[in-house]
């Protein structure tokens, strides 16, 4: 297995339920490396620019709506497997569909207020991660 970046966003519900702490744990926990960190509240268009890949779909407006309407906490975290430890982690994206002892099963309300993102493969983790960090932002583990 290779070491691999994924991009992480604890969503604006999460942030507001004061739960930042025990997701960046789960991380933790799982053995992902977290090596790149910001708070951000998200304009409109950096939340339509960032799940461009969506704008033709009839949530697009509800989503970007919920991304801008509190702060969020983006990471890049690292790791064996990252991309998909990171979402087995999160669990599905309809919390009623998420596995149990999932981030999403245990913090989420609904399909639309779902607690956290992750990249869905390594080529989107690539691009994502650019969306929010320059290069020099990363901060490689060497200890
Ligand atoms: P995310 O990108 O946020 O990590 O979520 P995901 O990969 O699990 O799901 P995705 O298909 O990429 O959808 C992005 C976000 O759009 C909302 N959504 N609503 N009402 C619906 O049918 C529906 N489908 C997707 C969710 O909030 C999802 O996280
Ligand atoms: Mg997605």
């Amino acid at each position: 297995m290779a070491v691999e970046r994924t991009l992480s966003i604890i969503k604006p519900d999460a942030v507001g339920k004061n739960h930042i702490g025990e997701i960046y744990s789960r991380f933790e926990k799982a053995g992902l490396k977290i090596v790149a960190a910001r708070m951000k509240h998200l304009t409109p268009g950096e939340a339509e620019g960032f799940y461009a890949e969506h704008s033709a779909r009839g949530f697009f407006k509800d989503l970007v709506s919920f991304m801008t309407s509190g702060p969020i906490v983006v990471s890049v975290l690292e790791g064996e497997n990252a991309v998909l430890a990171h979402r087995d982690i999160m669990g599905a994206t309809d919390p009623k569909k998420a596995a149990p002892g999932t981030i999403r099963a245990d913090f989420a309300s609904s399909i639309d207020e779902n607690a956290v993102h992750g990249s869905d493969s390594l080529e989107s983790a690539k691009r994502e991660i650019a969306y929010f960090f320059r290069t020099t932002e990363l901060c490689p583990r060497t200890r």
